[in-house]
């Protein structure tokens, strides 16, 4: 089941310069930065709100690490905008094995680790009426590094 927006996923050209923007403009503070090398971004976790659930809803602004990566390739098409909305839930594995059953393309055979030591997979965009989709389950409170 999911339960919450966990975040929403912004692509930029200049993580600092974007962080100002959102700091200056609505007062959210960086909760969390880190550099995912297999995922290709150095990323910033503004959070918005705590949920009924336990767990929390977050901006994701996404800088590219290298020119291969996806976020580079798809800022290059698009230039700087929405690239992925993310559900969370408490069982990443049960709702990929759900939505897979269901026709929808997962990209990965296993979750992979994400921001704060989440286990993360995505959904194709071309499955889901052009959105990029990805499915979260936080890390325990204990092990999440901050
Ligand atoms: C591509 N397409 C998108 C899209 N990216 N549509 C909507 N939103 C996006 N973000 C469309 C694109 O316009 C093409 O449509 C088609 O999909 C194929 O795209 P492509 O440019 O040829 O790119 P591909 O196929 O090489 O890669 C697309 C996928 C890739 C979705 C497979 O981006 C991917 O693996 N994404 C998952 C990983 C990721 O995005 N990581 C960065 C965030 P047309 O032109 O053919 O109609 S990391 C993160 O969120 C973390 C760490 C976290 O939350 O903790
Ligand atoms: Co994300």
């Amino acid at each position: 089941m999911l339960t919450r927006i966990d975040h929403i996923g912004i692509a930029c050209f200049d993580l600092d310069k974007t962080v100002e923007f959102y700091r200056s403009t609505y007062g959210f503070e960086v909760f969390h930065t880190e550099v995912n090398e297999e995922q290709g971004v150095r990323e910033a976790m503004l959070k918005i709100n705590e949920t009924s659930d336990g767990g929390a809803s977050y901006l994701q602004l996404l800088e590219p690490t290298r020119e291969d990566s996806t976020v580079a390739k798809w800022l290059a098409k698009n230039g700087e905008g929405v690239h992925h909305i993310a559900f969370g839930t408490a069982d990443v594995d049960g709702v990929a094995a759900d939505v897979r059953g269901k026709g929808v393309r997962v990209l990965y055979d296993e979750p992979r680790r994400g921001s704060m030591g989440s286990r993360i997979t995505f959904l194709h965009p071309k499955d889901c009426h052009g959105v990029l989709t990805e499915l979260v389950t936080s890390a325990e409170p204990s092990s999440a590094e901050h």
